[in-house]
């Protein structure tokens, strides 16, 4: 799979028990965002990859969406009064534990590959293994208009939580981008893959910012497994996050099927050999279809677990059918 936060978690939680229902003897790899990443306090903070962490381990705060449960703030409190972070941005006492932890890591020089490959030993993901979708720092900004005309930029952290993505994105830029590579981790779960889900995660700035690594969407369109995505926008709708301001800042429509053709069809340049989306856009199924994308509309909502395996079961099954077919 590639995921970004907390759409992907949701997924890969449902993935999970999908195969421990259905394929027992499968394994599951998450090639993780990484774009979202900030140093804060003089640590390396990775929001998507703890939320899978989290999640999978059954430690996230579900009401929250990020973090831990069960979570103090009593050091954010002092970082705070110190004027080290933001009031926008808070890291928990449990938070903090794995933020140092990674940044003591990193430190003694160890890569986020072998940070995460560490964190995860910790907890039982029950057979998934996340791995960052690259080792190199690519920070994903974000360029505003200013007030006094012309712009600036914003670590997109900044305009995800204080601006909670409300000012308008004249464009991303991944800072660090043209030096980064996959991970090994990434390219060697691809290359392993039976079938390659794309989350219903963010387009632009989780799924976007992944292909986008030099030499991430080559090893894609070369693995010999379907590709299958799951549509995030529902009924013209972001599922959660911010999708739509992230899709309206890059000229994209907020719906199912220019979702899919900004991926795009395996058969021209793009990614796709499958795509779902929710029985509400059924409407767009024929001209997917015609234009090499094999979509099926099914319910798309991911309520509960059950909810969650049944989608990640029908991206499974959607994604088989391709591989006999090709
Ligand atoms: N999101 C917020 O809206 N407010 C916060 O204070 C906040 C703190 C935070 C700390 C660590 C972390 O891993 C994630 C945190 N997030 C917070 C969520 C984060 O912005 C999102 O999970 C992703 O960046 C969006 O995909």
């Amino acid at each position: 799979m590639l995921a970004g936060g907390v759409g992907g978690a949701r997924f890969v939680r449902g993935l999970r028990e999908a195969v421990r229902w259905w394929h027992p003897d499968a394994a599951i790899d998450v090639v993780v965002n990484t774009g979202d990443d900030w140093w804060l306090g003089g640590l390396r903070i990775t929001p998507d990859l703890d939320s899978l962490l989290y999640t999978l381990a059954g430690q996230n705060d579900e009401q929250r969406g990020w973090g831990r449960v069960g979570e103090s703030e009593r050091v954010a409190a002092e970082l705070q009064a110190y004027g080290v972070t933001p009031e926008w941005f808070t890291l928990g006492d449990l938070d903090l534990g794995t933020h140092i932890a990674r940044t003591a890591w990193l430190r003694s020089g160890a890569s986020l590959s072998e940070v995460v490959a560490r964190l995860q030993q910790r907890w039982d993901l029950g057979g998934v293994r996340l791995h960052p979708a690259t080792d190199d720092e690519v920070d994903t900004h974000v360029w505003v208009a200013s007030d006094a005309g012309g712009e600036h930029d914003l670590h997109f952290q900044e305009w995800w939580t204080r601006y909670r993505a409300q000012l308008p994105a004249l464009r991303f830029e991944q800072r660090g981008l043209a030096a980064a590579r996959p991970s090994a981790g990434a390219l060697a779960a691809l290359e392993a893959a039976d079938v390659v889900i794309i989350a219903p995660s963010n387009p632009v700035v989780s799924i976007g910012t992944i292909v986008s690594i030099p030499g991430m969407r080559d090893a894609l369109r070369a693995v010999t497994a379907p590709i299958v995505g799951v549509s995030p926008i529902i009924a013209g709708a972001a599922v959660r996050g911010m999708a739509d301001a992230c899709l309206a800042a890059i000229g994209v429509a907020t719906d199912a099927g220019a979702v899919a053709r900004l991926y795009g069809p395996r058969s021209g340049v793009g990614l796709l050999d499958a795509w779902l989306v929710d029985e509400a856009d059924a409407g767009v199924v024929d001209g997917l279809r015609a234009d090499g994308i094999a979509t099926d509309a099914v319910p798309l909502w991911m309520r509960d677990l059950d909810s969650a395996a049944a989608l990640a079961e029908a991206a499974l099954q959607a994604g088989l059918a391709r591989r006999s077919a090709s």
